[in-house]
């Protein structure tokens, strides 16, 4: 396969004014009709070019004529992607192809396919062209009429993108509708659903005044449980109309839930498909981070119709100009429903375990990547989480309002049109009247930087001088790297633990208690001046860069200074999870250099777990000031992926021992404090269930927190009250953390609690996700064998993405099994992508790269010499996707 170059982007010599597409649906194969109105793009050529459409094999093609007149055989090509037609006309002209298609033989769920029965459509980002042969390529944006013609019994719902114009009986029992969009579009927000769907409905007034209809589809099983995404939606237009002035522009709003799918959601006109695990919520079957999931993804795709539909991208290469945008506003809303702080630490811890890794990996790229082979493997946490900081870099740099002005200048120039992420840097660049250009590096470049900070106290001169130098890494195909502007937030703190004024030399006045520096080379100074006293320095305040910070000299003490008392909540969290890195490291490296003894041993005569943390830790858990959801996040040890990398040739199982260690003597010490936290935050008996209650929802985090912990010290008594919690639950959020407190020990009450939860949930089919993940992710020893077993498992079903993702991500997190010394676990990894990837390639891929065999030059070398052959393996399978072959290739480079 041959990669495709952001360098070699042109224009299409050939643009669609209007398309109008007819689906005959049927049970064996369904026909689709393109009319497309062409017009010319190519200038003054004195012959008009070849227009070259893709397609997909499997594509029966029937007809093709250009203005009513059948095409001869030397006028067109086929070849297994393309339909080149040549002797065109000049000027406009009709183009009218036939199609023969067979969703329901489509496994791949790219273009259209059947889901539970029902017809539907994902076509971002190049599925239409398994649709029809179409110009697939963002920047040709079309107006559509869409007629659907399916058999009314089983398909009595008919939906398109934009108007419903008329619906009406055909012949045989069928019936038919027809949509028209009048915004245009490229054909990846194309979609299309025919179904028997039950309907949730309710309304929106704009802030114009007008009435939105909002209708929400499921199967008729799960419609009592879409409220809370109604509620979401209803609060995400607010918020947009509230936060940047941007109204919808229709007068209907479709959701569609469908259970299988690749993705999470999707954007489409007017016409967003989801995956029913990010619709359906009801308290006994989805946890509060369910809620908060579907709160956040129904906002993501409703914001896309501003950003990424009405300005959409000129080419798959600037895919975070609406992504990276996105998940910056939905992170927004989402901080302004709940609580800013604890959404800030979850989006940074989720930056740093999985996006820190995939841009140290094989498959690292730039936000805005310079090629790809197949750009299904490019929405990744680079392009998206990334991306979005890198759009809250100039939410910091130019301020709230600021920003705003950027955000309205953007739409102003670009509503309908089809651009790039330099126009989104010069729209706020303009608006502010600011030079952004040195940010082009953030988009040309991968790998994290690594930020270090000396201060230096001058207590003569009562200054504070931060030497801050920055290196970018070397990731594939980019060894040398420039430096890029960092704004670093810092404050400092006196010995009271209260803000000290900052004076920023050659500035004048007072610049408040958190300051922005700019750091733009590779190393430079900053000097604070009438620093009063020694100060503690506070810095990177809300984790103003996706950088990798470190403070030179800082010790425990400070840092449990900061963690007691720092007035921005972010580095107060980080404060402790520095604490408990720097901690991990050290014990890890203790073991690691004398094997002779036992574990413990060695751990203890490092010195374990000293006070220093420990006391903190406490503090931290019986804080009366702080929320349950931070107390939870600040007592969290930091993820095994958080040390991969920093550790060199590091031995998973040794850390994940390392790990439970440091979790058990806390739980141990802590003990008290932990049973008395459990006691505190019990719900009363008959408390109902309030979706979105920030402080219920605080409160189970915090007990079932420490709950967590209780379940490490291994104690029968502590397993007898787990099993007890799992039966009385009222709610998914205690029950399943109660059965996942049980999953990784091997106590008689680990079996009975998942039969238990198998028999009550057995018929849900997303409550039947989750037990599929715990077992699927267990820790105890010999798993595999159980996960093999659970493939077999009624509740599990290879074409469904979901219990794709639940099993195999979630075994792929087991550091015990996955990582298992004698390479079963990679091999069972290796083994099921090869399956997976003759069903559904962006599954299999997604396997593979959410694994350590993209990052196995962090192993021990033993391991990434068995990570090593399973890719070999892989790479040699015959008819392997191209999805998975991109990235196994680049992971044996
Ligand atoms: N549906 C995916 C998302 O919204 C891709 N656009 O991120
Ligand atoms: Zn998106």
């Amino acid at each position: 396969p041959q990669p495709k170059y952001r360098k070699d982007y042109k224009p299409t010599p050939y643009l669609i004014e209007h398309v109008h597409l007819d689906f005959l649906l049927n049970e064996d194969k369904s026909t689709v009709k393109s009319k497309l109105h062409m017009t010319p793009n190519y200038g003054d050529a004195s012959t008009p070019p070849k227009l070259e459409l893709d397609g997909r094999k499997d594509i029966d093609l029937v007809s093709v004529s250009v203005n009513g007149s059948a095409l001869a055989d030397k006028d067109y090509e086929r070849t297994d992607k393309k339909l080149s037609i040549s002797n065109l006309p000049k000027g406009s002209f009709d183009l009218e192809i036939t199609v023969g298609i067979k969703p329901q033989e489509n496994t791949s769920l790219e273009g259209l396919y059947k889901s539970g029965g029902n017809f539907c459509t994902q076509c971002e980002a190049e599925g239409f062209r398994g649709i029809t042969y179409f110009l697939d390529r963002p920047d040709v944006m079309s107006k559509y009429t869409t007629r659907i013609e399916a058999d009314a019994k089983s398909y009595p719902v008919l939906l398109g993108n934009g108007n419903l114009l008329e619906q009406g009986c055909a012949s045989e029992g069928r019936h038919y509708a027809l949509w028209e969009d009048p915004f245009p579009k490229p054909c990846y927000l194309f979609a299309l659903v025919a179904g028997d769907l039950a309907l949730s409905e309710d309304v929106f007034k704009t802030m114009s005044g007008r009435d939105v209809t909002l209708r929400i589809y499921t199967e008729a099983k799960d419609i009592d449980r879409v409220s809370w995404a109604m509620e979401s939606l209803k609060q995400a237009m607010k918020w947009d109309e509230e936060t940047f002035g941007l109204e919808y522009d229709l007068d209907l709003f479709n959701i569609v839930a469908v259970s299988d799918f690749n993705m999470g959601a999707m954007e489409n006109k007017s016409l967003n498909i989801f995956n029913s695990r990010l619709v359906i919520a009801s308290p006994s079957t989805s946890t509060d981070l369910d809620y908060s999931r579907v709160e956040g993804v129904v906002a993501h795709e409703y914001f896309h119709n501003w950003t990424g539909n009405r300005v959409t991208c000129r080419d798959w290469f600037q895919l975070t100009l609406k992504e990276g945008l996105t998940v910056f506003r939905d992170q927004e809303f989402s901080s302004d429903m709940n609580s800013r702080p604890v959404k800030r630490i979850d989006d940074v811890s989720r930056l740093r375990t999985a996006q820190f890794t995939e841009d140290a990996g094989s498959m690292a790229h730039p936000i805005r990547p310079d090629s790809y082979i197949k750009m299904d493997n490019f929405y990744t946490l680079t392009v998206y989480e990334k991306g979005a900081e890198i759009v809250r870099l100039y939410r910091t740099l130019l301020g709230k309002d600021g920003f705003r002005k950027g955000m309205d200048l953007y739409f102003k120039r670009h509503d309908g049109q089809a651009v790039t992420c330099d126009d989104f840097r010069n729209a706020m660049a303009d608006a502010n009247d600011k030079d952004l250009s040195s940010f082009a590096a953030w988009y040309g470049q991968a790998g994290t930087p690594q930020v270090k900070v000396s201060p230096s106290y001058d207590a003569s001169a009562r200054t504070l001088t931060l030497k801050v130098s920055q290196n970018i890494p070397a990731t594939p195909g980019q060894s040398q790297k420039e430096p890029v502007p960092i704004p670093l937030a810092v404050g400092l703190l006196a010995a009271d633990g209260s803000d000290m004024p900052l004076h920023l030399q050659g500035e004048a006045g007072e610049s408040g208690t958190t300051k922005v520096l700019l750091v733009e080379k590779a190393s430079q100074e900053f000097v604070f001046t009438e620093v009063a006293e020694k100060p503690v320095l506070s810095a990177l305040r809300d984790f103003s860069a996706p950088v990798k910070l470190q403070v030179e000299g800082q010790t425990d003490e400070e840092l449990a200074f900061l963690l007691g008392h720092d007035s921005d909540p972010f580095c107060r969290w980080e404060a402790g999870q520095t604490l408990l890195r720097a901690l991990l490291t050290k014990l890890y490296n203790a073991a690691k250099q004398q094997k002779e003894s036992k574990l413990e041993d060695r751990l203890a005569a490092a010195g374990g777990v000293p006070e220093t943390v420990s006391d903190a830790m406490g503090a931290l858990l019986t804080s009366k000031e702080l929320d349950g959801m931070f107390i939870a996040a600040g007592i969290s040890l930091p993820a095994a992926a958080e040390l991969i990398g920093s550790i060199p040739n590091i031995d998973p199982l040794l850390l994940h021992n390392v790990r439970k260690y440091v979790v058990q003597q806390l739980a141990a010490r802590l003990r008290p404090q932990l049973e008395a936290v459990v006691k505190q935050n019990e719900s009363a008996a008959g408390d109902t269930f309030v979706p979105g209650d920030f402080d219920q929802a605080a409160k189970r985090a915090l007990k079932n927190k420490a709950l967590g912990y209780l379940s490490a010290l291994d104690d029968p008594r502590v397993s007898a009250d787990l099993l007890e919690r799992a039966r009385s639950a009222t709610n998914m959020t205690d029950q399943i953390a109660a059965v996942a407190g049980l999953c990784d020990s091997d106590c008689p009450e680990r079996k009975t609690a998942l039969e238990e939860f198998y028999k009550q949930w057995k018929d849900d089919s997303l409550v039947m996700l989750k037990w599929i993940g715990l077992q699927a992710g267990a820790n105890v020893p010999g798993n595999l064998k159980n996960v093999e077993k659970l493939m077999e498992h009624p509740a599990f079903s290879i074409t469904n993405p979901n219990a794709c993702y639940s099993l195999f991500l979630s075994f792929l997190r087991s550091s015990v099994n996955f990582h298992a010394a004698d390479g079963s676990g990679y091999k069972f990894i290796g083994d099921s992508v090869l399956k997976v990837d003759k069903i559904n390639r962006q599954v299999a891929a997604r396997i593979v790269s959410s694994s350590a065999f993209t990052a196995l030059k962090d192993y021990d070398p033993e391991r990434a010499q068995m990570m090593r052959e399973q890719l070999s393996r892989i790479s040699a399978e015959n008819g392997l996707s191209e999805n998975v072959f991109e990235i196994v290739s680049k992971s044996l480079e």
